[in-house]
């Protein structure tokens, strides 16, 4: 999880996350990208703790073909914006939960960057919703991508579909 640990082949997607504490969240993220067949690299790196080591990652994750970053971050969570300091790469933030303030905190001091560094931030410990973000930002010059998210919607959508158990059979007008 380090700076300098190797990255990960070919990623798209770097993910980074102020604590290890918050990988339990995180890994929705990677999860959702998974089952895109998107690559990515993790690190636990922090602008508050290890200062130097952001924008160093962020520069060479650039280099391995990164296209969009996902920052993770709770309690006052600078992370996100610290990395779009450094990119001109799009970056989605994540306000994680877990504090006193239940999220609130970290959701202002994501969201709430000042004019011309933004962060396109998703709600609390919403992962999963970062990861698909990043996929439709992707999936703008990756067609198979593209097709691979559409199919997802409709899997979601189909779910409504289903006729609703609360509802009685007379009143969908079966019987
Ligand atoms: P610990 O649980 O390690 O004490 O961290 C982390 O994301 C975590 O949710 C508590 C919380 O501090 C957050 N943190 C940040 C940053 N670095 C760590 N918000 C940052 O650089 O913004």
């Amino acid at each position: 999880m380090t700076e300098h640990r190797a990255i990960a082949e070919h990623p798209l997607v770097a993910i980074l996350t102020g604590s290890p504490n918050d990988l339990p969240v995180v890994r929705k993220a990677c999860d959702t990208l998974d089952a895109l067949g998107v690559p990515w690299d993790l690190r636990v790196l922090s602008a508050h703790r290890t200062p130097d080591a952001v924008p160093a990652y962020v520069r060479r994750a650039e280099e391995a073909g990164v296209e969009v970053f996902v920052a993770c971050a709770g309690l006052a969570a600078h992370l996100g914006g610290v990395v779009a300091g450094h990119t001109l790469r799009p970056v989605v933030g994540v306000p994680l939960s877990g504090g006193a303030l239940r999220g609130f905190d970290s959701l202002l001091s994501t969201v709430q960057m000042p004019p011309g560094v933004p962060v396109a931030t998703v709600g609390v410990d919403n992962a999963r919703n970062a990861a698909l973000l990043a996929a439709q930002i992707l999936a703008v010059r990756y067609p198979a991508l593209r097709e691979r998210l559409g199919r997802l919607r409709e899997e979601a959508r189909s779910r409504y579909d289903e006729p609703d158990p609360s509802v009685p059979p007379r009143d969908r007008g079966e019987d």
